[in-house]
């Protein structure tokens, strides 16, 4: 097997809870997975992803795992799982897990050992540490607000928790936590996976001194840390590479140098990497909990800083807008009303023709968009609900903090995938674990397949395209038009070929003059006609030429 087959690929992700119902539970299962396969391949992505779908209370959606050798019976059995995996080849497509090693969910066995008592076997599995003048450890914080440490009066000693404080950390610098974890990896590739995501994977390393932060939240004493290369190494030599397994490494607040050095071949570490740099623009002065438009100049400086130092540095991006953390991209970015089949279109023209393997969220392939929740009551998810009470404790009224989630809440994106028009979108015959949006029966799968105009068939095309020109893996890229403050710009060149892509990211006619040769063919364009030098509302066209 060519061993970089993942470059021309493009993979979808499924959030399993929200996929599809086959029982009525509420809740989305595997063999809902399994009767979505063929909508899947006729899309005609290449991989499907999983997100966490072992065993786990749920505190944290599956993300804080209990054990890593069962499948949580919401979901079903190792039965079902085997069938998916048969059934994911039977039809060319490749099977990702989720890998969640930065941390445990409190209810593993190996932590309930660990908290058992100090001279316990498995204590030093986590990391443990004495209270300072009677107080925390350290200042670090919980991604998820307040202290990144939890006192266990048992012992009198706290332990860390960089999430929930039912996600505890792993200790990687003892050897027997770093063996564990690969016979674990090497069980999954056994049955035959294809690769992972590696979730949080660059937090796994901490400076050892566990020092004070007195300009931050802590993050610069973990995040990419110390040993983190040594350790991913590690993992790559013992299984990644012998199994060919694909990898992608999610990567929280790390930066360009790091990923190159995750990403490029030689090293035997990761494939490719996600950041998230781009998908901060909107949050002003590094603050997420607050209403704000999205900085344009700031996107495209930050998707091209990547484009182009990846691209010389020899390291490989995964390229996304969307996932189960972040909120739909057609109402972050685009227009989600007047102009929501432009501007999907638009997003996803402006990120496929990028270097790199792009990831699709489900839904995101019809254009999905935020619930647009009124109450409290509706969300769901962990962060979401402490940012509420933190945020009532600092005087914002309800009002604000309402508008605040609607835009911001991870729960935006995790609201059932709507398949058709009927009850629940066709969800679930059962109630639904998060509501279902309201706009289902305007924006669904069903309608989407019978429309040969449609957002999803845009998708197939730019999948197609991937396929069909080199350009699109290999080109380089250079940013045109820079400061231009409503148009995304830029050419491809490879050989002899070249492509421009232009995008208006805004709801004005906007004219353009852009050097092209006369021979210059249109690829994909989300207006039925091309004006070569006008940009209608968030149009976007790719020229090719040689
Ligand atoms: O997310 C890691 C992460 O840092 C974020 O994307 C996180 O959601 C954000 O910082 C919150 O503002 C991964 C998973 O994708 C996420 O669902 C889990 O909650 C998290 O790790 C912990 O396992």
């Amino acid at each position: 097997m060519n061993e970089t087959w993942w470059k021309k690929a493009v993979v979808y992700q499924i959030y399993p809870k929200s996929f599809r119902d086959t029982t009525g539970s509420g809740t989305g299962d595997i063999q809902g997975i399994i009767e979505k396969l063929d909508y899947l391949n006729h899309l005609g992505v290449d991989v499907l992803w999983l997100t966490p779908i072992y065993k786990s209370p749920h505190n944290d959606n599956g993300y804080d795992i209990s054990d890593y050798y069962s499948i949580d019976p919401t979901y079903g059995t190792m039965e079902d799982f085997e069938e998916l995996l048969t059934e994911t080849h039977k039809r060319g497509m490749k099977l990702i897990m989720d890998l969640v090693i930065n941390h445990t969910s409190t209810e593993h066995e190996w932590f309930k050992q660990a908290i058992s008592s100090k001279d316990n076997e498995y204590r030093d599995y986590y990391i443990w540490k004495d209270p300072v003048d009677g107080k925390v450890p350290n200042n670090w914080e919980s991604k998820f607000g307040g202290p990144a440490w939890q006192y266990d009066e048992k012992s009198g000693q706290y332990y860390l928790h960089l999430f929930d404080v039912t996600q505890a950390d792993l200790n990687w610098e003892n050897e027997n936590v770093r063996k564990q974890l690969v016979e674990m990896i090497q069980f999954w590739a056994e049955k035959g996976i294809d690769g992972f995501r590696l979730d949080v994977i660059n937090l796994i390393s901490k400076d050892q001194d566990f020092p004070n932060d007195y300009s931050g939240d802590g993050r610069r004493f973990y995040t990419d840390g110390p040993r983190v290369h040594e350790y991913l190494h590690e993992v790559n030599q013992a299984v990644f590479s012998p199994y060919d397994m694909m990898t992608v490494g999610e990567m929280s607040s790390t930066t360009l140098e790091n990923c190159v050095l995750y990403t490029n071949p030689e090293r035997k570490e990761l494939d490719m990497t996600f950041q998230f740099h781009h998908l901060k623009v909107d949050y002003p002065g590094g603050d997420k909990w607050t209403n704000a438009p999205f900085d344009f100049i700031e996107l495209k400086q930050i998707l091209s800083k990547w484009q182009v130092g990846m691209h010389e540095g020899g390291g490989w991006n995964a390229l996304f807008w969307c996932n189960h953390d972040q909120p739909r991209a057609v109402s972050r970015f685009g227009d989600d009303e007047k102009y929501h089949n432009e501007s999907a279109k638009m997003l996803a023209t402006t990120l496929h023709m990028m270097q790199g393997t792009p990831y699709i969220y489900q839904g995101e392939e019809f254009g999905m968009t935020n619930p647009n929740f009124t109450s409290i009551e509706e969300y769901r998810d962990v962060e979401s609900l402490n940012a509420y009470k933190t945020l009532k404790e600092e005087g914002k009224s309800e009002k604000e903090i309402l508008a605040i989630l609607k835009q911001k809440s991870r729960d935006n994106g995790r609201t059932p995938m709507q398949w058709s028009d009927e009850k629940h979108a066709g969800f679930s015959q059962g109630n639904p674990w998060i509501n279902v949006a309201e706009n289902y029966q305007d924006i669904n799968a069903d309608k989407a397949l019978k429309d040969k105009d449609s957002i999803f068939y845009h998708y197939q095309k730019l999948i197609d395209l991937r396929k069909k020109y080199d350009i699109i893996t290999y080109g380089d890229y250079q940013l045109m038009m820079e400061d231009h403050p409503e148009v995304f710009a830029y050419t491809r060149n490879w050989k002899n070929e070249k492509l421009v892509v232009l995008s208006n990211f805004y709801g004005n006619e906007i004219e353009i003059d852009v050097p092209l040769k006369d021979d210059a063919g249109v690829l994909i364009s989300n207006y039925s006609d091309v004006k070569r030098n006008i940009l209608r509302p968030y149009e976007s066209v790719v020229f090719y030429m040689k």
